[in-house]
């Protein structure tokens, strides 16, 4: 901040509790791992512009977009570590750390949005502990939009998946390319483009906000609209760097990370639909799933779910019971 600003800022920190501390800047380092234009990305920009206006500049939050300071895969743990004090992540990629983090990824366990958002207050207990473990304070959670099927080719049937490069971001989207005898091959969103471009991947299951920010439609021809889960990015703080904050200081993070949390889930649904004529636009042909395909795919899922609820053990049982109760 310049001296400048900061004399201003300092100004107009009157009586709000801030005055004190306007002298004490904080600063810190957020890392996300989605373009600048994504929607997930925008939200966060607003909430650091939030922060910024409700502590008078004294905690000042640099977002760093699309993978720039730390890889996706890279971001938690450098939460849990301290090198960025704030991230955001995509929690079913992290499954494998902690089996409730994928819950949101099972397939067809939710039905819509209003699903979405049940599932995520039966999973946030669990969420906030796990979380807490890895030294981090979860501060808000938004859904990408339902995560539907891209592909080179069409796909008529789970037959027709067979042998196609398959692009996996989570342990259960590997398991079904698996599942299907696609070829399962793990790649970053940030690294989208250029995996199609060079014919790495052919097919992939994604949302249509994330078809759109890529232009998926300069590669691939075909959407299939299997709407088969709802999965959600975490937005986590570094639980000893939030512990520093004077208390005035936490409460304005916690004010507009509940404010970044309402405004995200609005905007998902809303992106949903525009992204979904943008992909229209571009030339792909967007269309419901096959019976066929989708029986196909339920039966998949089943499968997997089967193999979630094993490893999940009590605490995944008590989830999907808490969240089969508030349905
Ligand atoms: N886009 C991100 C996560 C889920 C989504 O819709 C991705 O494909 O990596």
């Amino acid at each position: 901040m310049k001296r400048r600003d900061f004399c201003a800022t300092a100004a107009l920190a009157t009586g709000l509790g801030f005055a004190a501390q306007a002298q004490a800047e904080t600063k810190w380092d957020f890392a996300t791992a989605y373009p600048a234009i994504n929607f997930h990305s925008r939200n966060n920009e607003q909430f650091v512009q939030d922060v910024a206006a409700a502590t008078h500049g004294a905690l000042k939050i640099q977002p760093h977009f699309g993978a720039s300071l730390f890889k996706m895969p890279e971001i938690k743990r450098a939460v849990q570590t301290g090198n960025a004090q704030m991230g955001e992540f995509f929690l079913v990629s992290f499954q494998n750390e902690a089996q409730i983090f994928g819950v949101d990824g099972l397939p067809f366990l939710v039905k819509d949005y209003d699903e979405a958002f049940k599932l995520y207050q039966a999973q946030k207990p669990y969420l906030e502990a796990a979380l807490d473990k890895a030294g981090q304070v979860l501060l808000y959670s938004v859904a990408w939009p339902p995560q539907n099927i891209y592909s080179s080719r069409p796909i008529n049937s789970g037959a027709d998946l067979k042998g196609l490069k398959w692009r996996v971001y989570s342990p259960t989207t590997a398991r079904i390319g698996e599942l299907v005898g696609a070829q399962p091959v793990t790649i970053q969103e940030a690294e989208l483009s250029q995996a199609l471009a060079t014919g790495v991947i052919e097919g992939l299951i994604t949302s249509s906000a994330t078809g759109a920010d890529n232009k998926l439609y300069e590669h691939l021809k075909y959407f299939y609209e299997v709407q088969a889960w709802i999965p959600k990015n975490a937005v986590t703080v570094n639980k000893k760097a939030f512990g520093a904050l004077p208390k005035a200081e936490q409460d304005a993070l916690r004010a507009a990370a509940a404010a970044a949390e309402k405004r995200g889930w609005e905007s998902s649904r809303e992106v949903n639909t525009r992204s979904i004529e943008t992909l229209k636009k571009g030339g792909m042909q967007v269309q419901p799933p096959s019976a066929q395909l989708k029986a196909d795919l339920v039966k998949v899922g089943e499968v997997v779910t089967r193999e979630w609820v094993e490893k999940a053990g009590a605490d995944g049982k008590a989830l999907l019971d808490a969240f089969n109760k508030s349905k």
